[in-house]
C-alpha cells in the first residue's frame, strides 16, 4: 500500500479525448475540498456544447458532481452537488452542496444557507439553489438571480464577468485507496506501557505556579467539532470505562448551551486530577449566534461561573462586585484548545475563519497557550478508520494538519490529531495513547504560560 498513486489524470474511458483545463495544483485544491475524492471529466462545454440537453446527456445519473466554470477574466469557480442530475421534475435537497471560487492558494467555499432546496431538478441547465445558473439560456453565461440560497459576492466569486470561456463537469468519486508516507511523520509508541506512563505523568503533574492547583483548559470550536466528546473521552480513560457525562451528539446548533467546568477524577474513588476541562457552546459563523467573543474574553479572565447559560444575543454580564477585582490566576484559563473537525477544514467559511482569527488575537494578547485538537481523524481518512496506528503515515491526515495550521495561523507542531470515543463501548489502547498525548501536551503548554505570568 505504500506510495500508491491515488488518482489518474485522464478522464473516464468514454471521454478519453477530453482534457481538463485545470492545472495539477488547481485540481489538487479541488480534490482536497472533497476529502481527496477522485475527479473524472464527464462533460466539457467547448466540446459538447452549452445546451442543457448536452449537459444532461453526459451528466445525468452520475452521482456526485463538481461543476467548474472559467470566465474571460481568469476566474475559476463553480459548485458541488452530492445528488445526481436526473430531470426528475422534483426539488432536490442536498446538505453537502456548495459553491466555490479558486482564489490564490486557498479555495473559497460557500455553503448553502439553511432552509433552501439545492435546486429544482428539471431539463434546464445546472443551477445552485435556483440562484446561480450555469449555461444560462443555453449560452456560455453565468447568471445570479440574487435570491438568498447562497450568500455570495459575485465580484469576489467571478469578478462580475458573466461570460464563460469554458465549463466542465467532473464526476466525484471517493477514492478507496489512500496514499501513505514511507516513514511516519510523528513518532508514537502505541503500547500499554506508554499509556501507563502518560497517565502517570498527568496524575503527577504539578502546575509550575504553586498558587495554581489545577490547570484550566478551555475548549473552543465550531458546533459539533467534538469538544464535549473530548472531555468524555478523557474522563472515560481515567474512569476505566466509557462515560458520557457531557452531552454530545449532532444538531444544527450547539448541543452544549452552558459553560461547564469539568474536573476529572482518577478512577471512581480516586482523587481529582490536576486539570479542569472547560466546555463551551459551539461557534457559529453568523454574529449573534453561537458562542460570542465577549463571552470568551470573560471566560479567559475567569469571570464566568460553572453552568452559566450562554445567551448569544447578550454577552455575559459579570456582577459588579466581582468584576471590580480581577480573578486570581487559579480561576483564569491557562491553555486554549481549538477543537476542529478534520472532515470540515476545507469547508470552513471565511466568516468562521475570521471569527477564529479574532479569538486568536484576543488569546494572543493575553499570552495564553494555544493548541489545536484535530478531531474525527477516523472519519477523515479510511486508512485511519481501519487502523488508528496508520495516522502518522497517512499523507491525507498530514495535509489536513498542514491546512488547519495555515488556516488558523498556528505552527504544525501545535496541531494534535485525535479520535474521540463516539460509538465505542470499550476503551481502546490506540485511542487512549493519542488522547493522553494531546492532554499531556496541553499541560506542558499551560506550564509555559504559567512560567511566563507566574513571576510577574
Ligand atoms: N467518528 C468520530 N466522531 C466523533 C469524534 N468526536 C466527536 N464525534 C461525534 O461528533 C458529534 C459531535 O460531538 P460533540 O462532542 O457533541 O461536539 P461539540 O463540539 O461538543 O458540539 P456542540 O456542543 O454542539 O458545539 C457526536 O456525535 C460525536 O459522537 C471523533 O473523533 N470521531
Ligand atoms: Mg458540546
Amino acid at each position: 500500500m505504500r506510495k500508491t498513486k491515488i488518482y489518474s489524470w485522464s478522464s473516464s474511458p468514454q471521454n478519453a479525448a477530453l482534457t481538463s483545463n485545470l492545472t495539477e495544483e488547481q485540481r489538487k485544491q479541488l480534490r482536497a475540498l472533497l476529502g481527496n475524492a477522485e475527479l473524472s471529466l464527464l462533460y466539457k462545454a467547448s466540446v459538447h456544447g452549452y445546451q442543457a440537453s448536452a449537459f444532461h446527456q453526459r451528466c445525468d445519473r452520475q452521482g456526485p458532481t463538481l461543476l467548474v466554470a472559467y470566465n474571460h477574466s481568469g476566474y475559476i469557480f463553480g459548485g458541488y452537488t452530492s445528488v445526481d442530475y436526473a430531470q426528475s421534475g422534483q426539488y432536490v435537497t442536498d446538505q453537502d452542496t456548495f459553491l466555490f471560487s479558486l482564489q490564490g492558494k486557498i479555495p473559497v467555499c460557500i455553503k448553502m444557507n439553511t432552509g433552501h432546496n439545492a435546486r429544482y431538478d428539471d431539463t434546464g441547465g445546472p443551477n445552485f439553489g435556483q440562484q446561480v445558473y450555469f449555461c444560462y439560456n443555453n449560452q456560455p453565461l453565468v447568471y445570479n438571480s440574487g435570491s438568498n440560497a447562497f450568500s455570495i459576492n459575485t465580484a469576489t466569486m467571478y469578478g462580475n464577468d458573466t461570460q464563460l470561456s469554458e465549463f466542465e463537469v467532473y464526476k466525484v468519486e471517493q477514492s478507496s485507496q489512500v496514499s501513505t508516507e514511507e516513514k511516519p511523520w510523528r513518532n508514537v509508541l502505541w503500547t500499554a506501557e506508554r499509556k501507563d506512563k502518560l497517565m502517570e505523568m498527568i496524575r503527577n503533574h504539578k502546575p509550575l505556579v504553586t498558587s495554581v492547583s489545577r490547570v484550566r483548559i478551555l475548549m473552543i470550536g465550531p458546533v459539533g467539532a467534538g469538544k464535549s466528546s473530548f472531555f468524555n473521552s478523557i474522563n472515560s480513560i481515567f474512569m476505566g470505562r466509557i462515560t458520557s457525562k457531557a452531552m454530545s451528539g449532532s444538531a444544527g446548533t450547539s448541543l452544549t448551551t452552558q459553560f461547564r467546568t469539568y474536573p476529572v477524577k482518577d478512577g471512581r474513588e480516586g482523587k481529582q486530577l490536576p486539570f479542569v476541562l472547560c466546555d463551551t457552546m459551539g461557534l457559529e459563523e453568523q454574529s449573534g449566534a453561537g458562542l460570542d467573543i465577549e463571552d470568551i474574553s470573560s471566560i479567559l479572565q475567569g469571570h464566568v461561573p460553572d453552568r452559566y447559560k450562554f445567551n448569544p444575543t447578550a454577552p455575559f454580564q459579570p456582577d459588579e462586585q466581582k468584576a471590580s477585582r480581577p480573578a486570581s490566576l487559579q480561576e483564569k484559563i491557562h491553555c486554549v484548545v481549538y477543537v476542529i473537525d478534520a472532515t470540515k477544514i476545507s469547508l470552513m467559511s471565511d466568516k468562521l475563519q475570521e471569527k477564529l482569527a479574532s479569538i486568536r488575537r484576543k488569546v494572543n494578547s493575553l499570552g495564553i497557550a494555544q493548541i489545536v485538537l484535530m478531531t474525527k481523524v477516523d472519519e477523515a481518512c479510511p486508512l485511519v478508520e481501519k487502523d488508528l496506528q496508520s495516522l502518522y503515515v497517512s499523507s491525507y491526515i498530514k495535509s489536513k494538519v498542514q491546512e488547519v495550521s495555515s488556516r488558523l495561523g498556528v505552527p504544525v507542531s501545535c496541531v494534535l490529531p485525535v479520535k474521540n470515543y463516539s460509538q465505542e463501548l470499550e476503551l481502546e489502547l490506540n485511542c487512549d495513547v493519542l488522547l493522553l498525548t494531546a492532554l499531556q501536551q496541553m499541560l506542558n503548554f499551560a506550564d509555559d504560560y504559567l512560567d511566563d505570568v507566574g513571576h510577574e
